[in-house]
This record gives C-alpha cells, sequence and structure tokens, in this order.
C-alpha cells in the first residue's frame, strides 16, 4: 500500500471497479485500456484513483541536476548525452552547500520530494560516497530523498539506502521491442538489475518512461506492461512526454496527441492503482486543460520549479494558479 492513503477510500463501493493488484497484465489488455472511448477510461481511471487517493491532492517534486552533461549513453532523447551535440551547460559534481540551498528553497516552494540527477552511466565507487553525504545533507532539512544516478551494483544500492536515500528514479523509458532504437549502450535488462538491486536495498522505487518518441499504441501498451509487471509495482511511475531538445536525434519527432498521452496516464493508473503517478517532463507543451485532464485521469504527482535537469518547467505562479483554479491542495510531508 502507499503511504499517506492507504487506508482510506474516497470512492462509492461499486464492487465492479475494484481492481487487484496484478502483475500479469497482457499486452493486449493495456491495448484494449488505451483503446477504451476516452469518457470510458476517465471514468475508469478516476473511479479507481479515488480508492486509494485523495483525488483533490497533487504531490510535490522538485528536481536539481547536481551533475550535467557529459554522459557516455546514447539516449537519443537526452540533450545531456555525450552524443549529441546540444549546447547543454555541462557542469561537475554539485558541493554540499549548493545543493543545501536548492533543498530548502524547494521546501519553501511547498515540495516535500527532492530528486537529485546526474549524468552518469554509472557513478563510481567515490560519486556514490558523495552522493550520500549529499541526501544525508538533504535529508537534515527535512526533505524526502530521491536521486537517479544510473546503473547501481548492490553494494551501491545498500550504501545509498544506509545513508537514507528514500527513492530511487531508473526509468524503463520504453518498450523492450524499441529499446535498441533508442539506447544502444546498455539493454533492458540491465535497467531491470538495478531496479532489483533498488529494490533488494530496501528503498522505494520511481520508475517511469517517455511517450512521444515516435512509438505506437503498441509501444506504449509494451512500457505499461513492463511496469505494471514488475515484481512489485513502482511507488512512483512518472509519465514522461518527451521534451524534444534541438541536436538530440529525436528532435522533430512527430508530436504526440495530447489525448494520447492523458490516455497512457489513465492506463498507468489504472494497472498500478496504488502508485503516484507523475505528470513529469513536457508539460511546457501542455496547457491547463490538458494537465487538468491528466489530473481527472489519475496524475497525482508533478515536478514543481521552473526547470527540470535541462530543461524548463511551468513557472510556480502558473502551478499555483492552476492548482488553486481545480482546488487540488499539496500533499503535506510524509516522512
Ligand atoms: N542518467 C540517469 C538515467 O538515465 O537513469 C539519470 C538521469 S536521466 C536524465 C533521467 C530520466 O530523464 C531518463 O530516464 C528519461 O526518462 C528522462 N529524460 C531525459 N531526457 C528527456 C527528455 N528530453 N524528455 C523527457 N524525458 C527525458
Ligand atoms: C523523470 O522521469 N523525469 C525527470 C526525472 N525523472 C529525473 C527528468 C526529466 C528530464 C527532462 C529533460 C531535461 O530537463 O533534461
Ligand atoms: Fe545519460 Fe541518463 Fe541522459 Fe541517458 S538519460 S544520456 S543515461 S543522463
Amino acid at each position: 500500500m502507499v503511504e499517506a492513503y492507504a487506508s482510506e477510500k474516497y470512492s462509492d463501493s461499486d464492487a465492479a471497479l475494484v481492481i487487484m493488484i496484478r502483475h500479469d497484465w497482457k499486452l493486449a489488455e493495456a491495448e484494449n485500456l488505451l483503446a477504451t472511448p476516452f469518457n470510458d477510461l476517465l471514468f475508469q481511471a478516476q473511479s479507481i484513483h479515488r480508492q486509494h487517493f485523495n483525488p483533490n491532492e497533487v504531490q510535490l517534486a522538485t528536481l536539481l541536476s547536481i551533475k550535467t552533461g557529459g554522459c557516455p549513453e546514447d539516449c537519443a532523447y537526452c540533450p545531456q548525452s555525450v552524443h549529441h551535440d546540444t549546447g547543454v551547460d555541462a557542469h561537475a559534481l554539485l558541493k554540499v552547500d549548493d545543493v543545501l540551498q536548492a533543498a530548502r528553497n524547494a521546501r519553501a516552494g511547498g515540495a516535500t520530494r527532492f530528486c537529485m540527477g546526474a549524468a552518469w552511466r554509472n557513478p563510481t565507487a567515490t560519486q556514490v560516497k558523495q552522493v550520500a553525504e549529499l541526501v544525508e545533507a538533504v535529508r537534515e532539512e527535512g526533505m524526502e530523498t530521491c536521486a537517479t544516478l544510473g546503473m547501481l551494483t548492490d553494494a551501491q544500492a545498500n550504501m545509498l539506502a544506509d545513508a537514507g536515500l528514500y527513492y530511487y528514479n531508473h526509468n524503463l523509458d520504453t518498450s523492450p521491442e524499441l529499446y535498441g532504437n533508442i539506447i544502444t549502450t546498455r539493454t533492458y535488462n540491465d535497467r531491470i538489475e538495478t531496479l532489483a538491486s533498488v529494490r533488494n536495498a530496501g528503498m522505494k522505487v520511481c520508475c517511469g518512461g517517455i511517450v512521444g518518441m515516435g512509438e505506437t499504441r503498441m509501444g506504449r501498451a509494451g512500457l505499461l506492461v513492463e511496469l505494471a509487471n514488475l515484481p512489485d509495482h513502482p511507488e512512483s511511475v512518472p509519465i514522461n512526454m518527451l521534451v524534444q531538445v534541438e541536436g538530440t536525434p529525436l528532435y522533430g519527432t512527430e508530436e504526440l496527441e495530447i489525448f494520447e498521452f492523458i490516455r497512457t496516464i489513465a492506463v498507468a493508473r489504472i494497472m498500478m492503482p496504488e502508485s503516484y503517478v507523475r505528470l513529469s517532463a513536457g508539460r511546457m507543451g501542455m496547457n491547463p486543460e490538458a494537465q487538468a485532464l491528466c489530473f481527472l485521469a489519475g496524475a497525482n504527482s508533478i515536478f514543481a520549479g521552473d526547470k527540470l535537469l535541462t530543461t524548463s518547467n511551468p513557472e510556480t505562479n502558473d502551478d499555483d494558479a492552476l492548482l488553486a483554479s481545480l482546488g487540488i491542495a499539496t500533499q503535506v510531508s510524509v516522512t
């Protein structure tokens, strides 16, 4: 069960809508859900959402790029890959004081989760030690910590868990069939192995993917099935809309229709009823109405603050205005 609302139910008790936690989803089932008439799909997703969460509350998470650019991986979507010429402002690992200042600002802005991202294929032993120190410092500020540092060994995952790292983000990003078209420098199985190391170390898992990379509905279904059939559902499932960055191979990809994105959120909610589904990258390209439909579809977490890792995110004032218009409150810290 997921943290704060595990024991509370917000729906009427329509038994037909009670969905079991399943790990045996078939591709055809996910495809059928994605193809459901939009109103029926949103009704189903919202009904399930209400059984597990307060429908008028979202969680705010903030991101900080603690090490930017120069990454040896060749992820076709990513502005931080050394293989793509994107003009990103690269920098080495930030110092503790700079990270602490960013964490304090995030907390002052209402965020409960502080996620530190590093453009690494995998950290070295020294880098894990350095990040462990950052984690301890941010925890002392009273924030939930999350990190995304690339692949981890069991020992590295244990060291981060011992430092008090609460969540580890490691996305599957796309379906296994499409993975080789998007990334050639690691395999799907590499990702699965790191997720297992994170779980075994006792950390919570944040794992999702990117849509709008030119995939078909079957591709999106394939990603959702992989996520929902992990041994445990990730506690957080970020659904990113591709942010097209000039210089990356995916720049110029045909834009995904927004309703397909909203459908993906709804199906993630249905297949992983107890997970926080995060409306992640790509909100700059979404109007308030589209974001409201994402919340109706079951998204209950967003990244707050005007920057993601290297690209823009909506201004805090705009997010505050949107949430106020919708009567959505932000969740208070659970740790
Ligand atoms: N290097 C680590 C890794 O790949 O796991 C951590 C940082 S990486 C930037 C974290 C995630 O950001 C990726 O898994 C991907 O889902 C997301 N991401 C990167 N570039 C993106 C883009 N242009 N649009 C949407 N999401 C993106
Ligand atoms: C996730 O799924 N999305 C975030 C976070 N986890 C690390 C990252 C989005 C990055 C978007 C591109 C950029 O700003 O560089
Ligand atoms: Fe490196 Fe992560 Fe970007 Fe891939 S997504 S290039 S691993 S920073």
